[in-house]
């Protein structure tokens, strides 16, 4: 499951921080015993079995796949004239978060590549759940700043180079240049990504991570649904075309 397999992910860092003494492998075991069941005793176990976590699994990886296989979902942040609001379309204004809609129904089993964007100011992408994989985060110029040692010739920074391939929950979004006459952006930074849908159904949020602005309306609810038998959504207990 999800869990166990972020589990991992964040035991494996912490071990970095702490090394692997006893200290260490005892603090972790606690840690664990605030882990739901069934996963708490699993966990526990292979902590004090030599830190091994033999059961968790690494994500397989979606970059080999061909890009025809996935659904595709756009995204764009924005402050304007409708405040702060997330979009479904780049290039066009979004809205702020409205309690009980929802902005995304998404397939149980799917897989989405998603470009975000963002119109005005840069921010931090985070999204519950399913965590993506980095295909590539591109400039304006479209230069990929995912290569190894790549730098933004706009600001000399080097946050994104190597980053092709790691999964995460969080990857910050830059600002797009040159806006037109409409204020909306003509060029934009585009961090592609990756993602499947597995075993969660049901609602959670997206949202800038800058939190000042996710209370100020930048955020999405998504739903993972079924899909109806005929091609379409079982949104909300009823099947839609
Ligand atoms: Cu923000």
């Amino acid at each position: 499951m999800n869990f166990v397999r972020m589990s991992a992910v964040a035991c494996t860092a912490v071990l970095a921080l702490a090394g692997t003494d006893a200290a260490a492998q005892a603090r972790l075991i606690a840690a664990a015993g605030r882990y739901p069941q069934p996963v708490r005793g699993k966990v526990m176990d292979e902590l004090a079995d030599g830190l091994r976590l033999t059961s968790f699994e690494p994500h397989r990886t979606l970059l080999d796949e061909p890009a025809g296989g996935f659904g595709t979902q756009e995204l764009m942040f924005d402050i304007g004239g409708n405040g702060f609001s997330v979009s479904n379309r780049i290039g066009v204004v979004g809205q702020p978060f409205q309690p009980g809609v929802v902005n995304r129904y998404l397939e149980l089993a799917g897989k989405n590549e998603w470009t975000l964007t963002s119109n005005v100011a840069a921010h931090p992408f985070h999204i519950h759940v399913n965590p993506f994989q980095v295909v590539a985060v591109l400039g304006p110029d479209g230069r990929d700043l995912t290569d190894p040692g790549a730098v933004d010739p706009a600001d000399g920074d080097t946050q994104f180079a190597g980053m092709r391939g790691l999964w995460k929950d969080t990857l910050f979004v830059k600002q797009g240049t040159d806006a037109g006459p409409d204020g909306i952006k003509t060029r934009f930074y585009r961090a592609i990504v990756r993602t499947r849908y597995q075993r969660y159904i049901g609602k959670f949020v997206l949202h800038c991570h800058i939190l000042d602005h996710e209370d100020q309306g930048m955020m999405q609810e998504i739903e993972i649904v079924l899909p109806d038998g005929r091609d379409g959504l079982a949104k909300g207990g009823h099947g839609r075309h």
